[in-house]
């Protein structure tokens, strides 16, 4: 019907860029029209289509400069094909091959990549926002005239990420585009069971940022927009939020079908079809003509049926374990002399002048010399500049530092974990504070699926240092004392570091700031003040993954880490009779279990000691690799002292009733009589 046609505003445009825009639209509907013949004949096995929606993908990419980052979604090949990424190799990621963009260990769009400047979704709705909350804080930074740009569906701003991202950059004042592709539905569910806002333009006004609902089929109002939309953010320094209405012209993907969805809605969508609309007012205009269409479609049939050929000539998958393993951690050469191995007895000697200092003054020794050595480094976290933090951590820092790399953010723990990532994108190093370590589960999506997965997934890392202030024994009760270190510890790809002494939380935590990859610091809150060493004033690192041998002793081995380490001590303190040898962990992942073993061989009985509970801690861990390892070593089955399986208590007594310490008596006694 004539007059559902869509209208086209051409303004400056010349031929030359209709028809490139032109040309970019109708590549990835050719390549979906393929894809669903493969699909029918069994040669692919999944697909996500984008039907329907491709002027927002190609309209919003090609009106942004080539180096500016884009964080597409699962429909949004129009995105990877505008960047020009060869479709042999799209072909060969989706078909999970070796030599696609994430050498088989993604689907679909799940992957990015730094030369496109493409960093794609992970399964997760919602998170890539935040990410482009951290490209775009890079560019403020680094003030550089760009601005980065992030899609969500209409179910993705049920999200709290779609909040958080946005609120973020909000009061951040980020340069950020975020696009919403209002297609009706998520999945089956339409957009009345979605929101309740008029239009989710509306929700802009509650952050205070400016939106705009445009016709998301009509590939020149998306171009023109965006680039509109781009100058706007770029002179202003503020993002912006555009709603693009158009329709899934096919199911949520191809095998879930689209019963639910009313029949007249494809006829009437049909109509707006945006590749067709345009190619038709392409011809009423004279910019090209029935035969220059037929020659751009026969061109790109051929290039795609070309492309498609090398894309299936992928040699089958033959798994290495080795290289499995080794790309879920970026690699890092650690300088030596930088290194200090307090492992001796002599451990403060040879790194120069030392100061006494207290285990929390250590922390932000460590923090102010890495603000000096990183002018890269930005820190980020609740309170943090002119409060000084929580514990006071930072404090002084935004007077030396400035506002723009000592960070106050906005309560949001995800969007925080995920504009770190984004920095680090951008060549940033960036270090979080949680306030306090329970709040890390609001961040925890980030953390364990984007900041973990990310190098192992397309090769891209996440120079991120999340700090920790954890564990009990100050009557904070169930939400500021919890021990969480183990939920870290199973997740391939962070590396989780707790000391124990002022030493080596000043060592530990500037070679997390300098390893490449996402790093979890736990810091106990009950040390901050009541622990106090000697700590050498040069700039220097304990190695990650090296545990220490504390003391000497020949009853029995006590593995621990944090403040497991000063129980130990008081434990051997108080009980001159027993000669206790200790071993203090610092690294949880990884292990160092050349020093387990050693710590074994030492006494043959063993107590693996933690303030974390007892049921799925790090010390069933360590036991069961003692076990399967080291049993000809054993005088005794291996002991674990972990605190009650029951959340952390307020009430001072429940909570020392609580704490492992109270049962190492007990344990104690038990592995003493073997
Ligand atoms: C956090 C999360 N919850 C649920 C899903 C399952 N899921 C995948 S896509 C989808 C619908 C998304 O709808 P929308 O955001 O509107 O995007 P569209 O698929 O319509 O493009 C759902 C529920 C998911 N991937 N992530």
């Amino acid at each position: 019907m004539a007059n559902l046609r869509m209208q086209f505003t051409r303004k400056d445009l010349s031929n030359e860029q209709l028809i490139a825009l032109y040309k970019g639209i109708l590549f990835p509907r050719m390549i979906e029209d393929k894809m669903l013949v493969l699909l029918r004949q069994g040669r692919i096995s999944k697909w996500f289509s984008g039907i329907g929606q491709e002027a927002i993908a190609v309209g919003a990419t090609m009106a942004l400069d080539s180096d500016e980052w884009v964080m597409p979604l699962h429909r949004n090949l129009g995105v990877f094909t505008s960047r020009k990424m060869p479709l042999s190799k799209l072909f060969k990621q989706w078909q999970g091959n070796k030599d696609g963009y994430s050498k088989g260990r993604e689907r679909s769009f799940h992957f990015g990549n730094k030369e496109h400047h493409i960093c794609g979704m992970i399964s997760h709705l919602g998170p890539q926002l935040a990410i482009a909350d951290g490209v775009a804080l890079a560019h403020k930074l680094q003030k550089e005239s760009k601005v980065s740009m992030a899609f969500t569906g209409d179910g993705g701003t049920s999200e709290g990420d779609f909040h958080e991202a946005l609120n973020t950059a909000a009061v951040w004042d980020l340069p950020v585009i975020f696009i919403i592709e209002n297609n009706g539905y998520g999945l089956s569910t339409p957009t009345s069971e979605q929101y309740r806002c008029k239009s989710l333009v509306d929700k802009a006004v509650g952050y205070g940022i400016e939106a705009v609902q445009i016709d998301g089929n009509n590939i020149l109002t998306v171009y023109d927009t965006i680039k509109g939309v781009r100058d706007y953010c770029i002179k202003n320094q503020k993002p912006y939020l555009i709603e693009c209405m158009t329709f899934r012209m096919r199911g949520h993907e191809e095998a879930s079908g689209v019963k639910y969805v009313p029949k007249h809605l494809f006829e009437e969508w049909e109509k707006k079809d945006p590749v067709k609309n345009f190619e038709e007012w392409l011809k009423e205009e004279k910019v090209l003509t029935a035969e220059d269409i037929e020659s751009i479609r026969a061109a790109t049939r051929t290039h795609i049926e070309e492309e498609l050929k090398i894309g299936f000539e992928s040699a089958p998958i033959v798994p290495d374990t080795e290289e499995e393993l080794a790309d879920v951690y970026a690699s890092r050469l650690v300088a030596p002399e930088l290194l200090i191995d307090n492992s001796e007895e002599d451990q403060v000697s040879g790194a120069g002048i030392h100061s006494e200092k207290k285990f929390i003054n250590a922390i932000s020794d460590a923090l102010d010399l890495s603000l000096q050595k990183h002018p890269n480094l930005v820190l980020m976290g609740q309170d943090i500049a002119e409060y000084g933090g929580a514990f006071k951590v930072t404090e002084g820092f935004v007077e030396r530092y400035g506002k723009g790399r000592i960070r106050n953010t906005p309560l949001c723990e995800s969007a925080i974990v995920g504009t770190a990532l984004g920095l680090s994108l951008k060549g940033h190093k960036a270090m979080m504070e949680m306030q306090f370590a329970d709040f890390v589960t609001v961040g925890f999506n980030q953390i364990i699926n984007n900041l973990a997965k990310i190098h192992y997934r397309w090769g891209q890392n996440a120079d991120v240092v999340v700090r920790m202030p954890t564990g009990g024994g100050v009557g904070a009760g169930p939400f500021h004392s919890q021990s969480n270190e183990a939920w870290f510890v199973h997740t391939p790809g962070l590396k989780v570091v707790y000391p124990s002494t002022p030493m080596d939380a000043k060592g530990l935590l500037i070679a997390a700031i300098n390893d490449p990859n996402p790093v979890i610091y736990f810091e106990h809150k009950a040390l901050y003040r009541s622990i106090s060493g000697q700590v050498p004033d040069a700039y220097y690192e304990i190695e990650i993954g090296k545990a220490k041998h504390v003391q000497e002793g020949e009853d029995i081995s006590v593995i621990t880490y944090g403040s497991g380490v000063h129980w130990a001590l008081d434990y051997a303190g108080k009980h001159p009779e027993l000669s206790l040898d200790i071993t203090d962990l610092r690294t949880l992942l990884p292990l160092d279990y050349e020093a387990i073993r050693k710590a074994v061989a030492r006494t043959g009985k063993v107590l693996v000691l933690h303030e974390d509970t007892l049921t799925g801690g790090i010390g069933g861990e360590v036991a069961a690799w003692i076990a399967e390892h080291c049993f000809s070593l054993l005088d005794a089955p291996v002991m674990r002292c972990g605190s009650l399986d029951s959340p952390i208590p307020f009430n001072i007594e429940l909570e020392k009733n609580f704490m492992a310490y109270s049962r190492m008596d007990e344990v104690i006694e038990k592995l003493l009589q073997y």
